[in-house]
C-alpha cells in the first residue's frame, strides 16, 4: 500500500545518534520504498518553543537540512523544506488549537519532562506544541508518521484532534488522523551517561551524546567513557533487565549493524564491557563518518542548501494551502 509520509527533526543544535537511529535512518528506508511519497520537515518554529540564538537557528537549519541529504533523503525524490516558510502550519496551529482539550495537553510527558518543575517559567509554545505538530501533519494528509518513541503521546493526541474536529464540523473525511511509524527495537535511544535518561539534543552534558558531526576520536572518547555496570554481558534478553547502560549499547550496536539483539548477545556473552565498546566505535565510526563528512560538504555551499529549502517550500505550500483553505471555509471564515 503506497503511504504517505509526514515528519520532522527540530533544528535544536546537533544531530545526534538518537535522532539518526530513531528518525532518519528510518525516513531514508521509506523513501527508498518508491510507492511512498515523503515530507520531511525541518522544524523551525518547534524550535523557538525553547529560546534558541537567531545566528545558530540559521546555521541549525540548515545543518539539519543537511544531515538529512547527507544521510540519504534525495530531494529528487522527497519534500525537504522548513516549517516557517509555510505559513498553513501556523494557521491550521490556532484553529485545531481552539478543538484541542486542555485536560489533553495536561497529560502530555513531554511538556513535563521538558518544563521541569518550574512549569510556570515554560513558554506556552512549548505546551501548545503537540497542536503544531498535529496542523504539520494533518495538513497533507500524512497516513504514517515515523517518529521516535517518545513522540507515541504527541500523535495519539493528533489523532483525538482530528477525530474531534471531524465531529464536530460534520466533515467525517476532512483531516485523516495518522498512524505512527515506531519501529519495533531500538526506538528509543539513551544517555551514554545514564541509560535510564533519552539521549538528547539539549542535554548539557556533550558526553552523554553522539553528534553526527563528530570526528572519530570524539566518537571513541565518548564510547570509551560511556557509563556501564561492572558485571560480564549477559547472553539472553533476561540478562538485560535492570541493566539499561548494557541494554542501551547492546541496542545501539544492533541497530547499526543490522542484527537483531539476540546476534548481539551471543555475539558478546561472556565478554566485558570493553571488548563491546571497541566494536561499537568501531560501527559507529564506519556508519556516521561518510555522513559526517557529506554535511560538512554541503554546508559549505550555503545557496546549496537553501534553494533545496525553498523549493521544497513551494511544493509544500502548493499541498497544505489547499488543506488548510478548506479547514477555513468548514469553521466558516
Ligand atoms: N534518544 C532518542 N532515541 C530515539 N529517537 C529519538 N528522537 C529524538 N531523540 C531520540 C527522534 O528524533 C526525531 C526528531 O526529534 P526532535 O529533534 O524533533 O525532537 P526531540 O525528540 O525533542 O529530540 P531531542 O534530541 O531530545 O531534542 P531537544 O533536546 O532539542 O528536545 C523524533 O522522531 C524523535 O522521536
Amino acid at each position: 500500500m503506497s503511504k504517505k509520509i509526514f515528519s520532522g527533526v527540530q533544528p535544536t543544535g546537533n544531530l545526534h545518534l538518537g535522532n539518526y537511529i530513531g528518525a532518519i535512518k528510518n525516513f531514508v528506508d521509506l523513501q527508498n520504498n518508491k510507492d511512498n511519497n515523503c515530507i520531511f520537515c525541518v522544524v523551525d518554529l518547534h524550535a523557538i518553543t525553547v529560546m534558541q540564538d537567531p545566528t545558530e537557528l540559521k546555521n541549525n537549519i540548515r545543518e539539519t537540512a543537511a544531515a538529512f541529504i547527507a544521510s540519504g533523503i534525495d530531494p529528487k525524490n522527497s519534500i525537504i523544506f522548513n516549517q516557517s516558510l509555510v505559513p498553513a502550519h501556523s494557521e491550521g496551529s490556532w484553529i485545531l488549537g481552539c478543538i484541542a482539550r486542555m485536560g489533553w495537553l495536561n497529560r502530555m510527558t513531554q511538556f513535563k519532562e521538558k518544563a521541569g518543575k518550574d512549569k510556570e517559567k515554560a513558554s506556552v509554545g512549548l505546551y501548545i506544541y503537540p497542536i503544531l505538530m498535529a496542523s504539520d501533519i494533518l495538513l497533507y494528509d500524512a497516513t504514517h508518521v515515523p517518529v521516535g518513541d517518545d513522540q507515541k503521546q504527541h500523535l495519539e493526541l493528533c489523532r483525538d484532534i482530528a477525530q474531534k474536529f471531524n465531529n464536530e464540523y460534520k466533515c467525517p473525511d476532512l483531516l485523516r488522523p495518522p498512524e505512527p511509524l515506531i519501529q519495533k527495537n531500538f526506538s528509543r535511544i539513551m544517555s551514554l551517561k545514564d541509560g535510564t535518561k533519552k539521549m538528547s539534543k539539549s542535554d548539557i552534558a556533550e558526553g552523554s551524546r553522539i553528534n553526527l558531526t563528530d570526528t572519530e576520536d570524539q566518537i571513541i572518547n565518548k564510547i570509551k567513557k560511556a557509563k556501564t555496570d561492572n558485571d560480564i554481558l549477559p547472553g539472553n534478553e533476561e540478562g538485560l533487565k535492570g541493566r539499561p547502560e548494557a541494554e542501551n549499547l547492546m541496542g545501539i550496536y544492533s541497530s547499526l549493524s543490522n542484527q537483531n539483539i539476540v546476534d548481539t548477545l551471543n555475539e558478546f556473552e561472556g565478554k566485558n564491557f570493553s571488548d563491546l565498546k571497541k566494536k561499537l566505535s568501531e560501527i559507529i565510526v564506519t556508519k556516521l563518518s561518510p555522513i559526517s563528512k557529506e554535511i560538512q560538504k554541503l554546508l559549505s555551499d550555503k545557496n546549496y542548501i537553501d534553494q533545496i529549502l525553498v523549493d521544497g517550500a513551494a511544493k509544500a505550500e502548493d499541498i497544505s494551502s489547499k488543506k488548510v483553505k478548506k479547514i477555513k471555509e468548514i469553521v466558516g471564515f
